[in-house]
């Protein structure tokens, strides 16, 4: 496997997307982490930018927009779709694929689906390998767009670089049922749909519940289905990338990251099916303990 992997990752740095593809596919399926050939990879030049929100907010359509702004600008990118409820819902991405359908066979466009398959509302496992291997395909900007639902956003944001947060003006008591952990991680507010009444008295409530001392947050409107607000939205995006990170974030979010790899590598081991079989043996025999248990793993 390891030649087989080094030859892929050969051709995935040389910006081979079907290799990419393929690269995706071995990771979904646990063919293989590609840890080996991670390992000498340079930093990454570009950015990874999250874009997360409430269901329908719009945040396919931005996502887009921005393909066709970032295209104009002769970039390449990757754009993967995350849809952590598609495990229940299997087929709710087939809108993102109609939606960015004029991107699909753009040569400098890499589009991606993943569902969160095997983890209860969490995110795909690899999803952070995936990440990485995309880095690794020579992109500018890699697109991540999840749908927030109240628990993934922190995972989102320790993926990305730059983290969307994408509302609509009528999200009022989303906003506030969602503080905790949307509020939290954007580093841009957009509030889309800005062709709906009461926008601009949205963005300002937005605007006064995110104020805090020293920090004005940045809050933009947008059409995504008009294209409008694009520009500036992508112009804003290039500014927030180029300051310097003030506060520990990034360090927390490599935090993050690690972690989430070392969990991974450390499970890696743990066969599931037998361990299920093994708790349903000792169920039946009456001394079942949790914590003894695990006690032995
Ligand atoms: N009026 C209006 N409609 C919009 C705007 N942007 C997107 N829409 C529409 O809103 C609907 C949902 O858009 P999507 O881009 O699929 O939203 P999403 O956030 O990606 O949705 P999920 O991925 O399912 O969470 C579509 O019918 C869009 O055409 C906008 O600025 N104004
Ligand atoms: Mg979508």
């Amino acid at each position: 496997m390891t030649d087989k992997a080094s030859l892929l990752f050969r051709d995935i740095r040389q910006g081979n997307s079907r290799a990419l593809a393929r690269g995706i596919s071995y990771i979904e399926n646990e063919v293989t982490d590609f840890f080996a050939q991670l390992q000498d990879q340079p930093p990454f030049p570009g950015s990874i930018i999250g874009i997360t929100g409430p269901p329908g907010a719009g945040k396919s359509t931005l996502v887009d927009g921005m393909i066709g702004a970032f295209i104009d600008a002769k970039k390449k990118i990757a754009v993967l779709c995350v849809d952590p409820s598609s495990f229940f819902h299997s087929g709710a991405l087939l809108g993102d694929r109609i939606r960015m359908s004029e991107w699909y066979n753009h040569p400098d466009v890499f589009i991606r689906s993943l569902s969160s398959r095997g983890t209860l509302g969490g995110l795909h496992p690899g999803i952070v390998n995936i990440t990485e291997l995309l880095k690794a395909g020579g992109f500018d900007h890699i697109l991540i767009e999840t749908v927030g639902v109240g628990q993934n956003e922190i995972e989102i944001a320790a993926l990305a670089d730059i983290t969307l947060v994408v509302l609509v003006p009528e999200a009022g008591d989303e906003i506030q049922a969602m503080k905790a952990g949307l509020m939290e991680i954007g580093d841009i507010f957009v509030v889309n749909k800005s062709d709906r009444p009461d926008a601009d008295l949205f963005a300002r409530q937005l605007r006064l519940m995110l104020s805090r001392p020293g920090r004005e947050p940045i809050v933009m409107k947008t059409i995504a289905s008009e294209k409008k607000g694009l520009q500036e939205l992508i112009r804003q995006l290039q500014q927030q990338l180029q300051q310097p990170f003030t506060s520990d974030k990034k360090y927390w979010l490599l935090t993050e990251r690690a972690l989430q790899l070392i969990s991974r590598r450390r499970m890696q081991d743990i066969d599931r099916e037998a361990m299920t079989q093994k708790i349903r043996e000792l169920s039946a025999a009456g001394n079942f303990n949790l914590y003894q248990f695990i006690a032995g793993y």
